[in-house]
């Protein structure tokens, strides 16, 4: 039987949505999700979304395959047009949408906000800074990783570990254009100082409020966006002394605005969903 699915975006890290509102398990396979964002073969994204029913009180629950079949712990990007996708199925239904949800995830629960000028506001929680949480072997496990090395493809870089939920690995460069992501990210992904794997940004500050970021996603490899990586590449630029709490995070797809909030600690991240077409497969 044929599964209906609409395609969204947020600043182009495109995601195939998939209403499982009635289920609590994904109703496809990881090896499914593998072949429907194929961008030859399938219907090409960077990732599979379900809307699955809520957990412990919360709305609903997310759950998503990247494009390699592995699942991870959050999305940044994902939760935004998880948003839109349920605000817009439950216009379509009740006439009316919510304007924020609770969304339980495998890193906790997330709450993102529909704004009245389109935008989407996530608190996306607190960033985990300890060794063992990220995971990384780099430093002892109750310890943090600021600004430590790390041999990767032939040279030493000076890293900052970052959990959002999901593994980061920021490192600071004069120009991130000059970067080759192509030929060094897998050997960041796949380092033996990252049991899960890890998700690789560089970043350029700009300005105190203002970083350029390209990304290499574990699961994925070079995408337009990453909203995680946006979150956890702010905390290592203030924890590094290089920017304010607040910044623009400018990345290949569009501007994603941050916020490491002094009052709670928290990441509220701000930026847009895009609805691109709906079919079924
Ligand atoms: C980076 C991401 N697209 C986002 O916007 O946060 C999340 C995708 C998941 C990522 N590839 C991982 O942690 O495996």
């Amino acid at each position: 039987m044929a599964i209906a699915f609409t395609k969204y975006h947020g600043l182009g890290n495109d995601f195939v949505l998939i209403d499982n509102r009635h289920h609590p398990e994904p109703c496809l396979t990881p090896a499914q999700a593998i072949e429907w964002c194929d961008r030859h073969f399938g219907i090409g994204a960077d990732g599979v979304i379900f809307a699955l029913p809520g957990q412990d009180g919360t709305d609903y629950t997310m759950r998503i395959f990247n494009c390699d079949g592995s699942e991870p712990e959050m999305c940044g990007n994902g939760i935004r047009c998880l948003a839109r996708f349920i605000a817009d199925l439950e216009a379509a239904e009740t006439g009316a949408a919510r304007a924020a949800y609770q969304i339980h995830t495998l890193a906790g629960v997330i709450t993102p906000k529909l704004e009245a000028d389109g935008q989407i506001t996530v608190d996306m929680g607190l960033p985990r800074l300890i060794a063992a949480e990220i995971p990384t072997t780099l430093a002892a496990p109750h310890e943090k990783v600021i600004d430590l090395p790390l041999e990767a493809a032939g040279q030493t870089w000076q890293v900052t570990c970052v959990s959002m939920g999901n593994p980061h690995c920021i490192t600071f460069v004069d120009e991130v254009a000059a970067i080759p992501l192509e030929a060094i990210g897998a050997q960041f992904e796949h380092h033996p100082a990252f049991p899960k794997r890890i998700n690789t940004e560089f970043i350029q500050v700009v300005q105190r409020d203002y970083l350029k970021m390209r990304v290499w996603e574990r699961g994925a490899g070079i995408t337009l966006a990453c909203g995680t990586g946006a979150c956890a590449s702010l905390v290592a630029a203030v924890l590094t002394g290089k920017s304010d709490r607040r910044a623009t995070v400018e990345l290949p797809g569009g501007t994603l605005l941050i916020e490491w909030s002094e009052t709670d600690q928290r990441l509220y991240m701000t930026g847009p969903a895009t609805k691109v077409f709906e079919g079924e497969r």
